[in-house]
């Protein structure tokens, strides 16, 4: 991504923020007067009390004649200038930490809002190809890109400039010699980063890419520890994890040698300015050109001069790592979702459930295998659909059509005479319960991942959709009953159990589509005839989908479709004993 694109898109991002960036910088501005006024006592301290020469003017106007003219007094003055000055710098300080810290959190609340936001329209194949473990660390690290971008880099460079020119303007008010020294040097240190920034911002894109992998195998390895555990492959893991991280060391130091060396040239750089002052300044002593007072103001004033530039030159390292997680975090913003919603989508409260296919082709990837091919049926609806077929053969990618977690490669997919995509996302997948093959439950009460779906259902529903699916009997038998907590994914229960909990949960949507992806693959025959029985109900009133490898589930299906290798080859009757209805090969 271009430079000024990243520049344009963050000022973009930290617009509504304004007012709080504008607040911080006045506090900022403040730290120039506060800065300004810091050598002064020092200076009165050797001029005016040690020696003999007048007070500068602005304080000459303002005292009283019985301060100027008593040492002690002076001396006094001085002195409190001294805690007066240390105490406002502080509340200063004070002040631009606090406001720092709030619009600092806002923003990072607000850039993650956006990021996570958007990460749920993503397409799934972008997903299951980045993998999820770049996609948490684009949210949870690179989103502080902004916040640290403006907050702690552009705002406090901002007051340093101004900072350096008004230091730069007192100093040539007192000679004008120190202060073009002190700006002959601003350029060096202008060229030197110049020179560094390319090679930290390559550094730091490196250095990220190999952290979110590192976090990637953390994420996966903890995902599936038993099986690590199963196959004895925890060297291994560990190994691939080492390898991982002293690849992120050794780019880290690498990032951490080039920012030295800078750190170093500009430290150099300012030294010599701040050495020919002093060079100079001591021979214009002798001369009696200038005060030793003056000499120790303007050398304080350009330590001072030199700190902003150094902060500016640090930064500037700094921030190229800030403008590269900009640019991932961006980069995310910027992948598409493949399946969008139409300019002006149609809306749908409660479907029929007539669903149309026609000539439907899918594959996953672009121009890849195509995984359906050219499958047309009909449901009416209220109908119960069983889909068989051999594994891999695209079952569960013909369900994905449905829901529009893709869409088709060619071909249309009607609801109720309507392509899918005419309809608004969220209202279409309203219209469906689904039991996915794989159960997933969240880490939370047995109750709260029966009412996913609708969320503060009332108990009685609860354990009505429970009843339904065959798990009320198992649940009341826990120690907590429904307020059993389940672990993370629901580990904590059996194969069958996760299964009729996603069964119940379907259930308890009460949608008009249902769609049972192997809602019995890990259940016992007996639970299995009690848990179509009482779906059989259910299932009248709504259209159904089962995909399943067991017959006897079959028993309630009006037709099965059966698809080989991506093709749907037959439509049969449910009932194999029914010989009234024909087979019908296609
Ligand atoms: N496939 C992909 N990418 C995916 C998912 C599946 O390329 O994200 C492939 C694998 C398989 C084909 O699509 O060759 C069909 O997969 P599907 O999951 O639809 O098969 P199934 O009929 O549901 O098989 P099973 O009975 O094992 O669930
Ligand atoms: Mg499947």
């Amino acid at each position: 991504m271009q430079m000024k694109t990243i520049s344009w898109r963050l000022y973009q991002e930290v617009r509504p923020y304004c007012w709080h960036l504008a607040a911080l910088f006045l506090v900022g501005l403040l730290g120039a007067p506060l800065s300004l006024l810091t050598p002064v006592p020092l200076k009165i301290a050797v001029d005016s009390v040690i020696g003999t020469h007048p007070l500068p003017r602005y304080l000459d106007v303002i005292l009283p004649a019985a301060v100027k003219t008593s040492q002690g007094a002076l001396l006094a003055l001085a002195a409190i200038l001294v805690v007066v000055l240390a105490f406002l710098n502080q509340l200063r300080e004070f002040a631009s930490s606090v406001l720092t810290a709030y619009a600092g959190e806002q923003m990072l609340r607000g850039f993650r809002a956006k990021l996570f936001h958007h990460v749920h329209r993503l397409s799934l194949s972008y997903l299951d190809s980045k993998g999820t473990a770049d996609s948490i660390y684009r949210i949870q690290y690179d989103a502080g890109a902004l916040q640290n971008i403006f907050i702690t880099g552009i705002v406090p460079a901002v007051s340093s400039v101004i900072t350096f020119v008004s230091m730069v303007y007192v100093t040539a008010r007192i000679n004008w010699k120190f202060a073009a020294v002190g700006l002959a040097v601003s350029p060096l240190v202008l060229l030197v980063s110049r020179h560094y920034r390319v090679q930290l911002r390559s550094q730091s894109h490196k250095v990220k890419n190999i952290e979110s992998s590192t976090l990637a195998v953390v994420q996966e390895v903890l995902g599936s520890t038993r099986v690590v555990r199963a196959f004895g492959q925890e060297e291994r893991e560990e190994g691939r994890f080492m390898e991982k991280s002293n690849e992120g060391m050794q780019a880290r130091l690498q990032q951490t040698l080039t920012e030295g060396g800078y750190g170093i040239a500009v430290t150099l750089l300012t030294a010599a300015g701040m050495a020919s002052v002093l060079y100079f300044g001591v021979g214009d002593i002798k001369a009696g050109k200038l005060s030793l007072g003056n000499l120790l103001l303007v050398m304080g004033y350009l330590s001072q001069l030199y700190t902003p530039l150094r902060t500016i030159g640090k930064k500037m390292a700094t921030m190229q790592s800030h403008f590269v997680s900009a640019e991932r975090a961006f980069a995310l913003l910027d992948a598409a979702p493949d399946v969008i919603e139409r300019a002006n989508p149609r809306s749908l409260t409660r479907a029929m459930g007539d669903m149309v296919f026609r000539a439907v082709s899918f594959s996953y990837e672009n121009k890849g295998q195509p995984v359906l091919q050219d499958i047309s049926f009909n449901v009416r609806s209220g109908a119960c659909v069983g889909i068989v077929g051999a594994t891999g053969a695209g079952k569960t990618t013909l369900m994905n059509l449905l829901t529009r977690f893709y869409d088709p490669t060619e071909g249309e997919i009607l609801l109720d005479g309507v392509d899918l995509r005419e309809y608004k996302l969220a209202d279409l997948r309203n219209q469906f319960g689904i039991v996915l093959q794989e159960p997933i439950l969240f880490s939370t009460t047995i109750a709260e991942n029966i009412a996913y779906a609708r969320p503060g259902a009332d108990q009685n529903r609860i354990v009505a959709a429970a009843r339904l699916a065959n798990a009320h009997e198992f649940i009341i038998r826990l120690p907590d009953g429904y307020d059993t907590l389940v672990g993370e994914r629901g580990m904590r229960l059996s194969g069958g159990e996760r299964q009729r909990l996603s069964v119940a949960r379907a259930f308890l949507k009460d949608a008009p589509i249902l769609i049972l992806d192997e809602p019995t693959s890990s259940i016992d025959v007996t639970t299995e005839a009690a848990l179509l029985e009482a779906m059989e109900r259910l299932v009248r009133s709504r259209t159904t989908f089962i995909i399943t490898h067991r017959l006897s589930a079959l028993k309630h299906c009006d037709i099965v479709l059966r698809i080989e290798r991506g093709r749907l080859v037959a439509i049969e009757s449910g009932h194999p004993d029914d010989i009234a209805v024909v087979k019908h090969r296609l």
